[in-house]
């Protein structure tokens, strides 16, 4: 009986060295553990069948398993300790950075060509004393047409030609209703630009767009002249599109302005001579331009026998399709990224 017990316990000693060897985790590990030292283990059923040995065979037979019980456990905790330096270099290696590996690359976007435009336009402006003016682009139809003296039946009114929102309410069909709110909210001196977003009614063509773009500009003071809008814009003129340009005046009608004109560049691209970009007349159309009305300033409350002020409104998409010989609006829309990058 002991003798068989001694050879189970021999065997049992082999298998837990021989295991643990090729264990290759700490769980692998525990495992052994309890499978020998356990409960149901295999050392511990020899230590229990020994009740029914003989005194003095229970005694040695005892000692040979207390010695491979304790053999076992140093076995087992040495491969413990092993396996967790193990699994913790492995851990390591696994979250090793390779600083000199290169960096994710970082797209970076670039300004819109027509918000380029317009901060260009703005600085010029700036530059000349004019501040910035905002204002929301859903307007009433009084700041929008009312207050600029739009005849009760002008065209550009019409339901075909702005969009409304209510019977009172439109998107803004230009800028001015902006210039509008300065008006009715301070007193002169005022000298405001407002660029801004704009909506018409137009089928979309290579110059038409139903959302556009406009900076307005308005100066209203004690002695005002034509002369101080001739020269503010024709300095604009010159800081846009290059110091050899020269401006001129033609007369032409809006509502709100009374004189009004037209102001052409000559071509920056032939000097005058005539080319494709000034369809061969030597001059350029840039913008819109005249003294503001008396009733426009009336309905800021300002006394137009001491005040008088001048006015003037481009498209910021035609500034920047001459400027930069862009030959279709649409493509400020598309967001062509191929487009859009040209212009950083
Ligand atoms: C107030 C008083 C007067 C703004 C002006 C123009 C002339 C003009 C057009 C240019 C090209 C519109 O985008 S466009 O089609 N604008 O020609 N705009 S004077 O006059 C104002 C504005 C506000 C209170």
């Amino acid at each position: 009986m002991c003798g068989t017990q001694q050879v189970q316990l021999k065997a049992i000693l082999d298998e837990a060295g021989k295991r643990l060897k090729e264990a290759s985790a700490k769980s692998d590990v525990e495992d052994i553990r309890i499978k020998v030292l356990g409960k149901k283990g295999s050392l511990t059923a020899i230590l229990r069948s020994m009740g029914s040995l003989p005194p003095e065979e229970r005694k040695e037979l005892g000692r040979m398993a207390n010695e491979a019980r304790a053999e076992i456990e140093a076995m087992i905790s040495a491969r413990a300790e092993e396996m967790s330096r193990l699994e913790q270099s492995a851990r390591l290696a696994g979250e090793t950075i390779d600083v000199t590996e290169p960096g994710v690359d970082m797209r970076l976007g670039s300004r819109h060509p027509i918000t380029l435009t317009i901060d260009e336009i703005s600085g010029i402006f700036m530059g000349m004393g004019f501040g910035i003016a905002e204002g929301p682009e859903v307007e009433t139809v009084f700041n929008n047409f009312d207050a600029l003296n739009a005849a009760p039946n002008h065209p550009s009114r019409d339901l075909t030609d702005t969009f409304y929102i209510t019977k009172d309410t439109l998107l803004r069909t230009q800028t001015s209703p902006v210039q509008v709110r300065t008006l009715m909210g301070q007193a002169p001196p005022i000298k405001v630009i407002s660029p801004g977003r704009c909506f018409r009614a137009d089928t979309p063509d290579a110059t038409h767009s139903p959302m556009f773009h406009q900076v307005e500009g308005l100066f209203v003071d004690e002695g005002v002249t034509m002369a101080d809008l001739k020269g503010t814009l024709d300095v604009f003129a010159k800081r846009m599109f290059g110091e050899g340009v020269t401006t001129k005046f033609r007369p032409h009608f809006f509502p709100f302005t009374e004189p009004s004109a037209e102001m052409d560049m000559s071509c920056f691209k032939c000097g005058g001579k005539g080319c494709r970009v000034c369809k061969g007349s030597g001059w350029i159309e840039i913008l819109g331009c005249g003294m503001v009305h008396p009733n426009v300033l009336r309905v800021g409350g300002i006394d137009t026998e001491r005040y008088t002020g001048f006015a003037f409104g481009m498209g910021v998409e035609r500034i920047a399709m001459l400027k930069h010989g862009i030959d279709d609006i649409r493509l400020f829309y598309e967001n062509d990224m191929r487009f859009i990058e040209q212009f950083k």
